[in-house]
């Protein structure tokens, strides 16, 4: 068993598979599975690149007995940084095909974040691109290397300069596959986080398949699915609300976007006739206002999903009539609980609610701050449990104790309130995160590497609210230096190499921090203050 990885206890995992939410199949097996059925069906489309399930299927088993080659083995961790191309593909079933765990960072993050996570799980490989969006991965990677004595491979895709190349560790040499089976990990999430460093969120192939089997079902995925994938599909959302996983559940066909600006979308969905596709807020924003002045044909559209932050009553009245297709709100978090309205339902459940639980075996509590479950139509905060929400995160034995109540139930940290038919409406969160438009901040996170500035005394991070992107972070900063600005503050957080969205949009230089009753700093009041200021554009 991994160190640090709490498996689900011996009673619960019987009732699941019991109630056959868990079914004991693999990643691995699907995707096996689907090159038989399917073979010669296009499974991803990238740009000029099209790729079959057979093809796919082969391609993962020679990746597979090429990581075995290089020694890496079951349970081995991986940290896989790729964009959405067919190689994240390929190395993902080939990790899955070998038992090894893949870590799936976003293509944002940078040394200071990929270096934590190398070193919190004691990675062996760290698979990138060369360059993208002109960043330089190969670069980064060697920093990383220079820094983890765990990590003995760099795996890239594209230009591997001293490192290796994806493509030349294809073996077609066959080698055993280790036996993997439904209750083993298949991966590591992450989580947007509250405190500290990202969580990692370790996931099995039972409880995640069930996650995906049903968003196909309640999506109505099938092999006519064509999905266009905006969003990086290494993020929980893009890769199983349905999102990629789903669709090659189901026979369907993935088209990979590079990024999401409607001047690249747009034209793949009238190419490849996209019915499919999911958004964040302030995305489909764009794509509403894009529509207007651009002449694609996007007539196959017939469903786009919005999700991972909250979507707007205003914005989500505009997507189904834009578009000529049906809105789907998503609330969903990487620990699990996954909220879908669903495709038949009328507009007001649509645009007002983000949905509800997808499986009848969500068990979900809205409670009051002494845990105590509300009245139906009261806001409190959301606690979950079920057959795919974790009960610990990976190696976090402290924070697990605040996260999870003693019965194993998830305090999401968001406040919500419940319709009479189960539907949730999300109202507010009560953890120290900032959703700048569907990417968390952690609070902590960023206030500690703030305060490792000579000059910072003290800083604390909170929301500001943002007609586009919902959310933007406003730092306050206490320092002795009057002559720190946030400009300086904005080059320090670049250079010690944190994700873009992790920099403070605003700063405020201030003598004291107002407090609460209990003396701790009152982030209530901090957030006052800055919408003050907004209101009167100060
Ligand atoms: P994470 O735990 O990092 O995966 O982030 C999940 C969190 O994103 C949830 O707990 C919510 O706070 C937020 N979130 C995701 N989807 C929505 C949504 N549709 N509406 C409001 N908040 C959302
Ligand atoms: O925000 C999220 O993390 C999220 C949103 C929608 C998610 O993980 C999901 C659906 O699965």
């Amino acid at each position: 068993m991994l160190q640090g990885y709490t498996p689900w206890p011996d009673e619960v995992a019987t009732k699941y598979r019991s109630n056959g939410c868990w079914t004991g199949e693999t990643f691995g097996e699907v995707l096996e599975r689907m090159a038989t059925f399917t073979p010669t069906s296009i499974a991803l489309i990238e740009g000029n690149r099209k790729v079959t399930y057979e093809e796919l299927d082969d391609r993962a088993n020679r990746l597979a007995h090429g990581f075995i080659h290089l020694g890496i083995k079951k349970q081995d961790r991986v940290v896989l940084q790729l964009t959405n191309t067919i190689t994240f593909f390929e190395v993902c079933f080939a990790l899955f095909r070998i038992g090894a765990l893949p870590i799936f960072s976003l293509p944002l993050h940078r040394q200071t974040e990929i270096t934590y996570f190398c070193e919190h799980t004691k990675a062996v490989a760290y698979v990138i691109p060369d360059v993208f969006d002109r960043h330089d991965y190969v670069k980064m990677a060697r920093e990383v290397k220079g820094k983890v004595n765990t990590l003995q491979h760099i795996i890239v895709a594209g230009d591997e300069q001293e490192f290796l190349n994806v493509e030349a560790l294809m073996s077609e040499e066959s080698v055993d596959l280790p036996n993997i089976t439904g209750s083993d990990l298949a991966f590591f999430q992450l989580s947007g986080g509250s405190t500290g460093l990202p969580k990692l969120i370790p996931r099995t192939h039972d409880e995640y398949l069930y996650s995906v089997r049903k968003s196909v079902e309640i999506c109505e995925l099938s092999e006519r699915t064509k999905y266009l994938a905006v969003l990086p599909v290494a993020h929980n959302f893009t890769m199983s609300s349905p999102g990629v996983f789903g669709v090659l559940y189901a026979g369907g066909c993935i088209i990979l976007s590079p990024d999401p600006s409607p001047d690249t979308a747009f034209p793949l969905i009238e190419k490849e006739k996209i019915n499919f596709t999911s958004l964040v807020p302030p995305l489909a924003i764009i794509w509403i206002e894009a529509k207007k002045t651009r002449d694609y044909d996007l007539t196959s559209l017939e469903v786009i999903q919005v999700g991972g932050a909250k979507c707007s009553a205003e914005v989500a009245k505009k997507v189904g009539p834009s578009f000529g297709c049906s809105l789907q709100q998503v609330f969903g978090m990487a620990e699990g609980l996954v909220n879908y309205t669903r495709l038949n339902d009328a507009d007001e459940k649509n645009v007002y609610t983000q949905g509800r639980p997808m499986s009848e075996f969500d068990e979900i509590r809205i409670v009051d701050e002494e845990d105590q479950s509300v009245a139906i139509g009261d806001t409190g905060h959301l606690q979950v449990r079920g057959p795919y929400t974790i009960i610990a995160y990976y190696n976090a034995e402290t924070h697990n104790e605040k996260a999870f109540t003693h019965d194993g139930f998830y305090r999401t940290g968001d406040i919500v309130k419940q319709t009479e038919d189960g539907y949730l409406i999300v109202e507010g969160r009560d953890k120290d995160q900032i959703n700048r438009g569907g990417e968390k901040i952690a609070a902590e996170e960023v206030e500690n590497y703030l305060l490792s500035h000579e000059d910072v005394l003290d800083a604390a991070i909170v929301s500001m609210p943002d007609a586009f992107l919902g959310e933007r972070s406003c730092a306050f900063i206490i320092s002795q230096n009057a002559q720190l600005t946030g400009q300086a503050l904005k080059s320090f957080l670049q250079l010690k190499g944190i994700a873009a969205f992790k920099i403070p949009d605003r700063f405020e230089f201030v003598h004291e921090f107002p407090q609460t009753p209990l003396g701790k700093v009152s982030k209530k009041s901090l957030r006052e203050i800055i919408q003050d200021k907004l209101a009167t554009k100060i």
